[in-house]
């Protein structure tokens, strides 16, 4: 018996057919960005940063056909809630119509001794794979693949002649392993950063709190670079631990990484640093604002009746009242933010593995 075929032709009608719908469907996507105001724009990118230098340049920015931003990673261990901050922030800026960068500094880990280079390698393949786990849009840019040419290490010997050996060092205090024996290498290091922004051609570089006075070193020498840029900061995560203790792989309960079980997060939650009514510094509370909220608009609080029943939160805001005031004890905020915590992660635990 003869097998009864679908023409070619219809296939090629429905494939056509598919493709113009995934292509609508996207362009749709673009202008719904299109049509936010500037306004609108700006404030999605203001929403929990600790600072933009400056704010008029950004403004500035947002007027061009096709602003891009960018941020840059040592790869060295799994992504924790640190990075996932800015991560966070990076999906703001692509709904506000940029175009993002991702820069896996290898270069960079390697200067800053997080590791050989075998070590760096496989990481670099562990932080692929957990961009693409996020559905990141972002274009990821190796550094080795573009920090060796020559006129990139012109650009840096350049700068290295303007800079004098006490900033270099200053602006690595809050970035340098081991500052107290920092070495040649880590001076390096700033003034790549500095010529990355330049070399991958970015309107704004964006990063946490501990990257400003490297980007002030830039900015202050933008005559040297001949290049300019704006400088995007958001806040740092206290320790889990509380103020004082460092976020550090070394220190367990320290921080949360992306690659963490559900038992470990619940876990490490519980024996987290968070005092009743003390909204200063508490990491819990920072975790609800810089990551929970931006991604899931809402938090759940499942108590007894006697502690005045379940809760849903839809603003970052009110929960921080009813926290402030003891409305809301510790003890129902711990489990929900692990459980929230869960939400956001798991699918990029799953997509990692
Ligand atoms: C860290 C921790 C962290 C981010 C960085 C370093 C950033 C590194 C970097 C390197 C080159 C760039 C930009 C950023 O061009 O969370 O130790």
């Amino acid at each position: 018996m003869r097998a009864r075929l679908i023409p070619l032709n219809k296939i090629y009608i429905s494939l056509f057919l598919v493709i113009f719908m995934v292509k609508k469907a996207g362009n749709d996507v673009k202008k719904h960005e299109r049509e936010m105001s500037v306004e609108e724009r700006l404030e999605l990118i203001k929403r929990n940063c600790a600072e933009i230098i400056t704010e008029e340049e950004l403004r500035s920015v947002l007027g061009k056909k096709s602003p891009s931003v960018y941020c840059g990673y040592e790869p060295n261990g799994p992504m924790h809630l640190g990075h996932f901050v800015t991560i966070t922030k990076l999906i703001d800026f692509e709904r506000a119509g940029f175009k993002v960068k991702i820069l896996l500094a290898d270069v960079h880990a390697f200067l800053n001794r997080k590791g050989n280079e075998e070590q760096i390698k496989k990481e670099v393949e562990n932080w692929r794979k957990t961009i693409k786990a996020i559905g990141l849009k972002a274009e990821v840019v190796l550094g080795s693949d573009f920090q060796f040419k020559p006129d990139y290490q012109m650009d840096v010997m350049r700068l290295a002649q303007g800079l004098t050996i006490h900033r270099g060092l200053r602006s690595m205090q809050e970035v340098a392993r081991d500052i107290e024996n920092a070495t040649v290498s880590q001076l390096w290091y700033p003034l790549m950063q500095v010529v990355d922004i330049k070399h991958l051609k970015v309107d704004v570089a964006q990063g946490g709190l501990e990257q400003r006075k490297i980007h002030m070193m830039g900015k202050d020498m933008k005559k040297e670079l001949d290049f300019d840029f704006v400088a995007v900061h958001t806040p740092l995560i206290t320790s889990l631990k509380g103020p004082g203790s460092k976020m550090s792989k070394s220190i367990p309960g320290s921080g949360i990484s992306v690659t963490d079980s559900y038992e470990e997060i619940k876990n490490t939650i519980k024996g987290a640093y968070c005092p009743e009514k003390i909204v200063q510094d508490n990491p819990l509370l920072q975790i609800c604002k810089l990551i929970i909220f931006p991604h899931l608009n809402s938090l759940e609080i499942k108590r007894p009746e006697k502690f005045g029943g379940n809760k849903s939160f839809s603003s970052y805001e009110v929960l921080e009242n009813d926290f402030a005031s003891g409305r809301l004890h510790p003890m129902d905020l711990k489990p929900a933010v692990a459980d929230a915590l869960e939400k956001v992660i798991a699918p990029i635990r799953k997509g990692w593995k």
